[in-house]
């Protein structure tokens, strides 16, 4: 089939219709040191906004308990020494050399109890997202727990220790699925993007921060795959102070044709919050409504939606988007936006009466102009590399 019969948004009456929040109150227990910017307590915090509005109840909805992954289920990725490694150091509170050659040790991957048992569980969950949605008796599957796309088959980076969502991935491609990941988090996803560099049978679609601001430092527009995989990676770097408009410019003139032309079976989202502005740890000014004005269009295109979390260093400004997230999975979005301050039913109820949307942020026209002309040279030098691989024109 030619790109072009891709364009229109399938039928959704054929999607199944269960929706399910994978989450259990073990992912809610301290994880990483105190001292880290990375709390896990931010997905059940999620799930508390969404329960206090009535999102986890109702014939569509489960809550699903994860158990964790095995270690062979970990292996599909990851190798034995390291997942050896990871264990030991875990148990006993130090890294051998190995171990530190590994990445354990460093601020972003400190050496903790749960350094093994965490990350193997949330990588159970997110397989068990993946393994719902493959059932085909699910339209959305959402792990806020899951996301750790830095960590690679022998390193731990960037607060990640397993890859959950390679994981996910393989298993939904060796189910013989053809598989788009799209990464919305702020940091660029090396470690997803290597695992599959020269593969075509699982796309990726990267819009984060530019590497020459923020780590990992990769994530060009130069980066596009290698031999087989030559046009299924595809990087959107965007520069410090990237707005709501500007990047919604970039997901409608990349990611939506692209994703459209690739026809997947499934996708696989990793939803980040750490672009939103004032994020400790990044330069965007994101509101949560442009990862909402994704999210709607991402599911109009009809595919079945795996879910993670990711970063996000704001908890209580990530918990939320993540609630909003989750409203809008479950396809009750504009529902829940709608039903506050209105007298609604859900009144007496909710923790957020005004809606969980954020107000439309105003960037300031000098700014804008600098990231407007930005924003607009990289997503033509992707439209012009990347979309005649795809027989996509670059030009309107
Ligand atoms: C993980 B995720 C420099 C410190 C950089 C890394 C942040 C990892 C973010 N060595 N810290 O993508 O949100
Ligand atoms: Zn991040």
């Amino acid at each position: 089939m030619k790109p072009a019969d891709h364009l229109a948004d399938s039928d959704p009456s054929v999607l199944p219709s269960l929706h399910a929040f994978v989450h259990s109150p073990e992912l809610d227990k301290p994880g990483y040191p105190q001292a880290s910017p990375f709390k896990t307590g931010r997905a059940g915090r999620a799930r508390a906004i969404a329960d206090s509005m009535d999102l986890l109840s109702g014939d569509d909805v489960e809550e699903v308990h994860p158990r964790a992954a095995t270690f062979d289920e970990l292996s599909a990725f990851h190798t034995t020494r390291y997942l050896k490694e990871l264990e030991s150091a875990g148990r006993s509170g130090a890294a051998t050399p190995a171990g530190l050659d590994m990445g354990f040790g460093t601020p972003d991957c400190p050496i903790f109890g749960a350094m093994y048992d965490y990350p193997a569980l949330a990588a159970g969950a997110t397989l068990t997202a993946a393994r719902l949605v493959a059932s085909g008796r699910y339209r959305s599957a959402f792990n806020p727990s899951g996301g750790f796309h830095h960590a690679a088959p022998e390193r731990a980076a960037g607060f990640c220790f397993v890859n959950d969502i390679v994981l996910a991935c393989m298993e939904l491609a060796s189910a013989g699925k053809r598989v788009l990941f799209l990464d919305l988090d702020v940091h660029h996803c090396d470690g997803v993007q290597d695992a599959f560099y020269r593969r075509s049978d699982v796309m990726t679609v990267s819009i984060h921060e530019s590497g020459r601001s923020l780590f990992p430092g990769t994530g060009f527009e130069t980066e596009i795959g290698e031999g087989p995989g030559e046009g299924y990676s595809v990087n959107v770097p965007l520069p410090v102070g990237t707005y709501d408009d500007a990047y919604l410019l970039a997901f409608r003139r990349v990611a939506v044709p692209l994703i459209s032309a690739y026809d997947p079976d499934v996708i696989v989202v990793e939803l980040g919050m750490d672009g939103l502005a004032g994020d400790p740890l990044a330069h965007l000014h994101l509101t949560n409504n442009a990862y909402a004005d994704c999210m709607e269009a991402l599911m109009r295109m009809g595919r079945p939606v795996v879910a993670t979390g990711g970063g996000g260093y704001n908890p209580e400004h990530t918990a939320r988007g993540w609630a909003l997230m989750w409203s809008i999975l479950c396809g009750r979005g504009s529902a829940s936006d709608l039903s506050f301050g209105l007298g609604g039913v859900m009144l007496g109820t909710s923790e957020w009466h005004g809606g969980l949307r954020d107000r439309m942020l105003i960037s300031d026209g000098g700014r804008r102009e600098t990231v407007d002309s930005e924003v607009e040279r990289v997503v033509s030098a992707v439209r012009r590399t990347v979309f005649p691989l795809h027989g996509l024109s670059p030009d309107e």
